[in-house]
């Protein structure tokens, strides 16, 4: 299995449209999940760089797709939030074609992130989402984050709930708590992504 050093991770590009992507060549691993739930702190915790993906207390902000790279052949790409209450319906459309057409369409990436916020998990756009990558084939890796915000038998009945849910897809669903505050489960994290980065 291919290790990498995160810490390499550099800022590539954003782009608002698909077809201002990078090559589809080599290896993509994308993360989504609901504005706030810590995306952006994710990456930053993972590659030890706080100005890396710019966090935000304004949820709904990050409306491009920002695309990171590891090495020459691989690249983490930060996908816009979703579930924005304040945002418009058209918008949202635009938000839910332009994931759905990457996701179908984009032959490097390997897999997908999808950050929650462990006190709120499984929310109707997280069980959409779940639902779409199943249908390409897609295999999803879950985040818990924010672990820090509950106390040990809350993680622990949090994390059984969402296990239990995921438990028809086994091999395609995985499931761990975080914090990207804290730094917890940083090395379970880099383990999973370094599977997807390799071969
Ligand atoms: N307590 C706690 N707060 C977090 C954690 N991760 C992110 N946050 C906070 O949640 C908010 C949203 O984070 P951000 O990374 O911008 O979320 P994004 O919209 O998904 O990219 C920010 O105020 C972060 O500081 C975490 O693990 N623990
Ligand atoms: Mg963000």
């Amino acid at each position: 299995m291919k290790k990498i050093n995160y810490q390499k991770a550099e800022f590539l590009l954003s782009v608002a449209e698909l077809h201002q992507l990078p090559h589809d060549e080599g290896f993509e691993v994308a993360i989504v999940g609901r504005s706030n739930a810590g995306k952006s702190s994710v990456l930053n915790q993972l590659t030890q760089n706080k100005s890396l993906a710019r966090t935000s207390k304004t949820p709904g902000r990050t409306q491009l797709i920002n695309l990171f790279s590891l090495d020459e052949a691989r690249r983490m790409a930060d996908l816009p939030g979703y579930g924005f209450a304040k945002v418009p319906q058209a918008v949202k459309e635009q938000w839910q074609t332009l994931l759905d057409n990457y996701l179908r369409t984009r032959d490097s990436l390997r897999g997908l992130l999808l950050v929650m916020d462990i006190r709120h998990p499984l929310k109707d756009f997280d069980r959409k989402f779940l639902i779409w990558s199943g249908q390409c084939d897609l295999p999803v890796h879950i985040l818990l984050n924010k672990c820090d915000k509950l106390s040990f038998n809350e993680i622990k009945q949090t994390l059984r709930k969402v296990n239990e849910a995921v438990a028809p897809c086994p091999n395609m669903i995985t499931v761990q708590i975080f914090s990207a505050l804290k730094g917890i489960g940083v090395d379970e994290l880099k383990e999973k992504l370094n599977e997807w980065f390799s071969d």
